[in-house]
């Protein structure tokens, strides 16, 4: 019986995730963030009269922490500023796909691009009368961004859950993956957060902040497993899986990609280098290495657009294969 989830599980996780699981530290409202899944995809897979169900994309987002103590004063944290997988959501929202957005706190949220950093003291202004005005020139972005966020909202489309820590990202990842393993082939993953590679297991973490006093730090990271075979293997076998694959050296990207591809058995894996990441990636499938770019000739434009929209054909295809 896996406790978190409430589900019976046919085969055991394999003896590494296990552990992994059973010495993280418990996540905080797991029951309730468990509801909201299973409410959230209810309602996305009723279909409305004569419709059919909603796709339903979880897209993660922003990079994993690793505490180096359990009262954590210092961690250790992986690039990403969360750009691509709010990006990509909005797109995704915009195909007809309900989004699980799962994000590490703080980093860009859906629906906010065109707004400046501090959008709260940036945006508003108090009139005489004490009431909050929008300041002139940011009155459309403001109105664009409250108004697809709160139809997505309110139109029960987009769900948001935060994270920070490898710990957290990868229990509420199970959570979702195993919420999602009814709606079959209708699922889909895709990856873009950036996830520590190794961590400190919690009970050989240090409980008060490490003092400097002691002399050089001398600490011992172990491996995190990789949860990617357990999420295809057990999780949710049907679902459509794309991962990504960061390098910043090119010579070898896209063949490690390709080994990703193999091993874990994606659907596809998003290749991108650090610096050019927002004008080009290639997308890697078991026949094909497709360069996806920006549209160059446009300012606004972004990779993204053309990204979500190979996804969203490969998606359909396969979901027509699976109904065979
Ligand atoms: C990515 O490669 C994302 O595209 C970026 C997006 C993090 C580069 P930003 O958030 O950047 O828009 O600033 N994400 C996956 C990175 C990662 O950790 N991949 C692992 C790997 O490369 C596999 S899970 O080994």
């Amino acid at each position: 019986m896996d406790s978190r989830n409430g589900s019976v599980s046919e085969t055991p996780l394999d003896a590494e995730i296990e552990s992994f699981f059973d010495s993280a530290p418990p996540l905080k409202d797991s029951a309730g963030i468990i509801k909201k899944l299973k409410e959230f995809i209810e309602y996305n897979s009723t279909p409305p009269r004569k419709g059919s169900p909603r796709r339903v994309v979880c897209v993660t987002s922003g990079g994993t922490t690793v505490p180096l103590e359990q009262r954590c004063v210092r961690y250790i944290d992986n690039f990403s500023s969360g750009h691509r997988g709010a990006t990509s959501t909005e797109y995704f929202i915009k195909a007809g796909y309900a989004v699980i957005f799962l994000y590490r706190r703080g980093t860009f949220q859906p629906y906010c691009q065109s707004l400046p950093e501090d959008p709260l003291l940036e945006c508003f202004e108090c009139s005489e009368d004490s009431t909050i005005q929008v300041r002139q020139p940011h009155t459309e972005a403001v109105k664009r961004a409250v108004s697809d966020h709160h139809a997505a909202i309110a139109g029960g489309h987009l769900l948001k859950l935060p994270f920070t820590t490898i710990f957290e990202y990868l229990q509420i990842l199970q959570s979702i993956a195993m919420s999602m393993k009814d709606l079959g082939s209708l699922a889909v993953f895709y990856l873009a957060a950036a996830v520590s590679d190794f961590y400190v297991p919690w009970k050989s973490m240090a409980e008060h902040k490490i003092q400097s006093a002691s002399g050089p730090l001398d600490m011992r990271l172990v491996q995190v497993p990789k949860m990617l075979s357990a999420l295809k293997k057990e999780w949710a076998p049907m679902a459509f899986c794309i991962s990504f694959k960061l390098e910043t050296d090119s010579k070898i990207l896209l063949e490690k990609a390709e080994m990703a591809l193999k091993k874990y058995r994606m659907h596809m894996v998003v290749a991108n280098e650090l610096s050019t990441r927002k004008e080009e990636v290639t997308v890697v499938t078991g026949n094909e290495k497709i360069l996806v770019c920006r549209d160059k000739t446009q300012a606004d434009s972004d990779v993204e657009e053309p990204l979500i929209e190979l996804i969203v054909g490969r998606h359909s295809a396969y979901v027509k294969d699976s109904d065979l």
